[in-house]
Order: structure tokens, then sequence, then C-alpha cells
């Protein structure tokens, strides 16, 4: 079993990767904390909650930061023409839910279970990395306690999503991200470059809805939204960015890895961009240099993990 804390803005994709986490019998998720990106931590927060409480998630939900770990970053809008003004693809969630949150702030959260669990858990960020580096800023030490950081966020030899050279969640706070990707826990980076290739197409979804039930027919109503906008990037479907970081915890066979330092650039045109020196190339002395090699996922095996979220998405134990 794995244990895991999911780190998350839902947040479309994120709902289903938070689907496919609770679903998963390889999974144990212990604990969802909440960070602002796809909507206020307040939105983030209440949405985490209510699908906590749609899908009867045992994890406590332990809400997580509103601003960037440099609080002097202007603040961007959100990105509701992507996850509607709910950041839930505007299926109208309830203002409030009637369940509270974990009394301690997300990265206390993150700093108590990885020293309750010493070599045991991973954490799966698929939002920000303010959260983490917070955790990591005020107890540097977990860094070797915990098992596994699985990222959603970067590009490395492509193009961005947000700006030419940034990825989304990675520009969100590139700061908090420099400060994750350098510090001495075992980091897997599933970015653009491999997330862009996976493609849940309508009939695929409406097939897991077909055997999957309840739970996943409020995944497909949260998704329709943003299948929309998507409309625009891809001939049919939606790209599932944080499923994919998912899927590596359970199957990293189906990913191909390169191994180097990764930096974050923090400033100027670039802002957010995430550069790796790979191990096998020689340069000059660099601000690359005397870091931990991270892992950067260059290849994947896109059908066989659409078909492993499929079927994980499907299982159904009301049926
Ligand atoms: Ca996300």
């Amino acid at each position: 079993m794995h244990k895991v804390i999911f780190d998350t803005d839902p947040g479309v994709d994120d709902a289903m990767a938070l689907l496919f986490l609770h679903n998963h019998p390889e999974i144990d998720l212990i604990g969802i904390t909440s960070v602002f990106g796809n909507a206020s931590v307040e939105t983030t927060t209440r949405n985490a909650l209510y699908l906590k409480q749609q899908w009867h998630i045992p994890a406590p939900v332990a809400r997580g930061l509103g601003e960037t770990l440099n609080p002097s970053r202007p603040h961007v809008d959100w990105p509701t023409g992507i996850h509607g003004h709910d950041g839930l693809g505007n299926i109208g969630a309830p203002d409030v839910v009637d369940l509270p949150c974990h009394p301690l702030p997300a990265h206390r959260f993150i700093i108590e279970t990885v020293r309750a669990n010493p070599g045991e858990v991973t954490l799966v960020a698929v939002g920000r990395m303010t959260n983490l580096a917070l955790a990591l800023r005020d107890d540097p030490d977990i860094a070797v306690l915990v098992k596994e950081v699985v990222i959603m966020g970067g590009a490395f030899d492509m193009r961005g999503n947000i700006t030419p050279a940034a990825e989304a969640n990675i520009h969100g706070d590139p700061e908090a991200a420099d400060a994750v990707m350098t510090a001495p826990w075992p980091v897997v980076v599933v970015g653009l470059d491999v997330t862009e290739e996976t493609v849940m197409t309508r009939a695929r979804l409406a097939a897991i809805v077909a055997t999957g039930g309840e739970r996943a027919k409020l995944l497909s109503d949260i998704s329709q939204f943003y299948i929309d906008f998507y409309e625009q990037h891809v001939e049919d479907g939606m790209v599932i960015h944080d499923s994919c970081a998912c899927v590596y915890v359970v199957a990293p066979h189906l990913f191909t890895l390169r191994s180097g330092a990764i930096r974050v650039v923090c400033g100027g045109i670039a802002d957010g961009q995430t550069i790796q020196k790979a191990d096998d190339h020689l340069f000059p002395p660099s601000a690359w240099d005397n870091l931990p090699s991270q892992n950067v996922c260059v290849g994947i095996d896109a059908d066989a993990v659409l078909d492993l979220i499929s079927e994980t998405l499907a299982l159904n134990p009301a049926a």
C-alpha cells in the first residue's frame, strides 16, 4: 500500500485525480491538503470537502495557503474559463459544506503526518507548491523522512501552458517550486511533456460512467465545462494532467525518466520556467551544481495510463 497525501487545488482534473486515489486498491489516501490555484483557497478547500462528502472519502482535508511564498508577488486572476467560477465546472456546488477541516493548517498536517510515518508517505502535489515549500521551511528535516514527492507541473522540452515558458502550477509560485525541486527528497516531476499526451475522450468518460455509478457520474458532470474549454486544444475530450501524477505512484513503469538537478526561473519573462541539467551532460559551474538529482518524466505509455485510469474510476463499490 502507498500512503499518500494529496496536495491539490480542485479543480476539475484534480477531482478526477482524487477519485482515482480514493478508488485505487493499492493507495491509502491519508490526507488531502488544499492550496490556491485553480480558484481561491476558500473555494478549493470547499471543493475538497464537497468531494470528500459526495464520494465518502475518509481522509481529512487540511486547509492550505492562499498566497504565494513570496508575498510581494501580484495576484493573478483565477482560471474561471477552464475550471468554472466554482472551480468544479459550474456544477453548482453548495457555498458551504457541512464538514469540518482538520485542525492543523496544511503544511503542519504534512509535517506531523510525515513525522508519524517516517519513510512511508508519498506527497502527490498537483497545485502550486506553496504548502510543500512552507512545510520544508518550517521543518527542513522532513525532506529525508518523505518516501517520494510526485509533482504535476512544469514543462521541460516544450513550451509552457500559461506563458510560452511556464506551466501554470509552477508559474503560480515559482519560489516555492524551486525550493521543492532543490530539497533533498526524491522528486518525480510529471509535467506537460507527458500529461498533454493523455487525453480522456468523451466516449471513454461515458464508458466510465456506464459502470462507475454515481461517483463517476458526478465526475463526468464536473468535467463537461473543462472538456468544452479543451475543444480549442484537442480534437475530443480533456487533458488529464493531475491523474497522470497519481498513476505514477502505482505504475511508474509506464513512464520514462530523466535524472538531473532542476531549477525554476524566478522573475523575468521566463518566470516559472523549469529547467533540468541532465546528469550526463557536463557544463562549467552553474546554479544547478551540488543539488540533488531529481527525475523528470520525458516519456509515457499514454494508452496504458488511460486504461488504468478508466479501470480505476469505473470501480463501483455500490454495484
Ligand atoms: Ca491541480
